[in-house]
């Protein structure tokens, strides 16, 4: 079997050579671009203001002033981007001012900065909505129609403002309005994997946002334009270098870097996290050890976060990856991830920091199977950890695959609060090179239901402390932005970044209508053009699953994670191979993780380990994740496994491949340079989607024995 493998390995090498080669774009507009559709780069994301087509008359007949009171950063970032948004939308400036004149307005505040705001005496409703959440009503003052945007808090006003703008440019009514907003969890942080030499690990889309050479002196405008698009779908909070931590971002002469940004993120309500390495007091500080009883350890950590909250008073608190891929942490003395995390919780309390564990730990010797290995370690520790430390869990059991099923984690910890780590940067789904919209695969997550109190626990409700009781909620995603004009590399993977404010705030959003909101922002108002693109972007995720890892397949990858790697079966470590995973042999396929195997579905809430458990019930779109069939058994369909596999494979590749006539049906309904940029991309997708048929296909060939054949 070995030498089968390396057989194909070598044969297959030439077309992998091929397929990077092919990956190549070219970025240059379109020659002769339609007129009527101005060129546009994709750097305003969301936030182009474009003009929002029939509905603009109501608007410009409600919106005759804007008035914003108080003095402080936030309100005046309030005004300037609605003076702005509208001056771009209508064309024609609205006044600004802090003083009510009877016309219709829009009034935005507190009760606290604004006057006007106090009068409504709407102190208790805000009260109930809190200092991030909003109420955006219609109603009268002196005989005049005016638009009243209230919280308890100025961020919240700030997320009332991008709500109220977000209405706008969608081109919905805002006669009437009567909307009451509260984030359903407190944290929604974004994680990127930045390090200090500018380099992004797992980045698609140019080097690092922070310019650490000109900082703290010089700040370019691109933060704060982060800053924007991150307060407009309320994410509240930032880890800004990579989990494998530098050292070096705790020293003074980073911290005065980071402090810049800090202060410069405030007015938005963006606090700044740092991921910490375990090791610093050793690396830095030149301590024989990092062990976190050793009371020298704990003074280092005490003065070193005195030293930041000197700096950062605001300072959110430490991300951890400890223990992990070759990261230091207690272990390493012995002591537990508890115990690790405690110290730096006691260092951080009191600043009011938190510290956020990271639950990405697949240590050989707690089992034999990647998958169970966090459940086990973190289990056995459920409430050893401080009120100011929560765990951090990624949606599945593994590393961000084209699909899992949720970890056991979500519901599996009862007293310690766990926060969803998600992935908005594609390393697994296509990079910057497929289009992949992220929002169906997420609200399979977060729809789970995990029964841990019984049914309607779902994953979702987990995060926001209502399934078990978590002094601290939250979801966060890895993202990649960098210097790429359009931030992200592939046009489309913006709506990942978008996607994940929205369901962080509320993750009882459809995936549909957050697709369809990032669409109208994003391209144009026009209905039949935002159906076309809400639809590829619906069935995207399905599809990209299809052509890679159907069936509950996984880490079908080499070291890229981007091309098929089926017979990786040398990686430094057995469960960064492929084989590890798929386990083919001539007698079938698939990893059996069931109560007669290694027994992982016993880490979930009965019934969901019964249904994995089961054969007859277990959802075939996990079913090699769970179970291991002969290539002959029968699937719901009637058909055998080998032939639903290539089935799925043709018809993934098949919809990857359409998606390039779909798209080419928008030819000038948006601008001709966009256009173009997304289909020269959507040639590569549907190009190494057949190579990914073809490579799996024909190496999964050589154990069933079976001929390929198209549906
Ligand atoms: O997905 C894997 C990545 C690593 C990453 C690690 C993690 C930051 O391949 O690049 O390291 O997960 O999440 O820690």
């Amino acid at each position: 079997m070995q030498l089968r493998r390396r057989n194909f390995l070598a044969a297959s090498f030439v077309g992998l050579a091929i397929l990077s080669i092919g990956c190549h774009v070219v970025d240059t507009p379109t020659p002769g671009a339609d007129a009527r559709v101005p060129d546009e780069n994709g750097y305003k994301l969301w936030l182009r203001y474009a003009p929002p087509g029939k509905s603009v008359d109501q608007y410009l007949r409600l919106i005759r002033l804007v008035i914003v009171q108080g003095d402080s950063a936030t309100s005046r970032i309030i005004g300037k981007e609605l003076s702005s948004a509208l001056n771009m939308m209508f064309g024609s400036p609205v006044p600004v001012s802090r003083t009510w004149k009877p016309k219709p307005a829009v009034i935005i505040g507190t009760p606290a900065t604004s006057k006007v705001i106090r009068g409504l005496k709407w102190e208790n409703d805000l009260i109930a909505t809190g200092l991030d959440g909003f109420i955006i009503r219609s109603t009268r003052m002196e005989g005049q129609s005016v638009i009243v945007i209230a919280s308890a808090g100025e961020i919240g006003a700030l997320y009332g403002t991008f709500h109220f703008l977000r209405l706008l440019q969608t081109g919905q009514s805002i006669q009437e309005l009567s909307i009451v907003e509260r984030p359903k969890v407190q944290l929604r942080l974004l994680n990127h994997w930045d390090n200090l030499d500018g380099s992004i690990e797992r980045g698609y889309a140019g080097r690092s946002l922070w310019q650490w050479n000109e900082l703290p002196g010089k700040l370019d405008p691109r933060y704060t334009d982060y800053a924007r698009v991150n307060a407009s779908v309320g994410i509240n909070g930032a880890v800004i270098n990579n989990v494998n931590a530098d050292v070096r971002i705790l020293t003074g002469e980073y911290l005065e870097k980071v402090a810049a940004l800090a202060n410069l993120w405030r007015p938005y309500g963006i606090r700044v996290y740092l991921s910490a390495n375990f090791a610093a007091p050793v690396r830095l500080g030149g301590l024989p050890n990092a062990d976190p009883l050793d009371p020298a350890v704990v003074d280092w950590w005490k003065a070193k976060a005195e030293e930041i909250y000197r700096l950062i008073p605001d300072f959110g608190g430490f991300l951890v990856k400890a223990n992990s891929e070759g990261q230091p942490g207690p272990k390493d003395y012995g002591r537990t991830h508890a115990e690790g995390a405690n110290m730096l919780a006691d260092a951080l309390a009191p600043h009011g920091g938190i510290v956020i564990w990271r639950a990405f730990v697949y240590d050989e010797d707690v089992d034999p199977d990647r998958v169970k290995r966090a459940y086990i370690e973190f289990t056995r520790l459920d409430g050893q950890f401080r009120p100011n430390a929560v765990v951090q869990v990624k949606n599945g059991p593994i590393d961000f695959q084209p699909r899992e099923p949720f970890h056991s984690l979500f519901g599996g910890m009862k007293q310690t609060p766990v926060l969803a780590e998600l992935q908005a940067t594609q390393e697994y789904l296509g990079q910057a090179k497929h289009l992949v919209y992220h929002g169906t695969m997420w609200k399979e997550f977060l729809d789970s239901d995990t029964f841990a109190r019984g049914s309607g626990s779902t994953v979702g409700k987990v995060l926001e402390g209502a399934v078990h009781p978590y002094r601290i909620t939250g979801m966060v995603s890895v993202v990649n932005p960098g210097l790429d004009t359009n931030w992200c590399g592939h046009h489309f993977s913006q709506a990942n970044w978008y996607a994940f404010g929205r369901l962080a705030w509320n993750h009882r959003l459809s995936a549909e209508q957050i697709a369809e909101e990032w669409a109208r922002m994003t391209f144009t108002n026009d209905d039949p053009t935002v159906d076309t693109i809400r639809d590829m972007m619906m069935s995207s995720w399905e599809t990209y699953v299809s052509y890679t890892m159907p069936l509950g397949l996984h880490h079908l990858i080499g070291f890229d994670h981007y091309a098929p790697m089926p017979e990786n079966d040398t990686a430094p470590r057995e469960d960064w191979t492929a084989v590890f995973y798929h386990r083919a042999d001539a007698d079938g396929i698939g990893f059996d993780r069931t109560k007669r195997g290694n027994k992982a579905v016993e880490q979930y809430f009965p019934p969901v380990c019964d249904l994995f458990d089961n054969l007859a019930s277990c959802p075939e779109k996990f079913l090699l994740w769970f179970h291991r069939c002969s290539w002959d058994y029968r699937m719901k369909s009637g058909k055998m496994l080998w032939q639903e596999l290539c089935d799925k494979y043709y018809s993934g590749a098949e919809q990857a491949s359409a998606m390039q006539g779909t798209w080419q049906s928008l030819a000038g309904r948006i601008d001709s340079r966009r256009h173009k940029e997304v289909a020269d991309r959507l040639a590569i997708q549907a190009a190494d989607s057949a190579k990914w048929r073809d490579h799996i296909l024909q190496y999964f060939q050589l154990f069933s024995g079976m001929p390929v054949t198209p549906p």
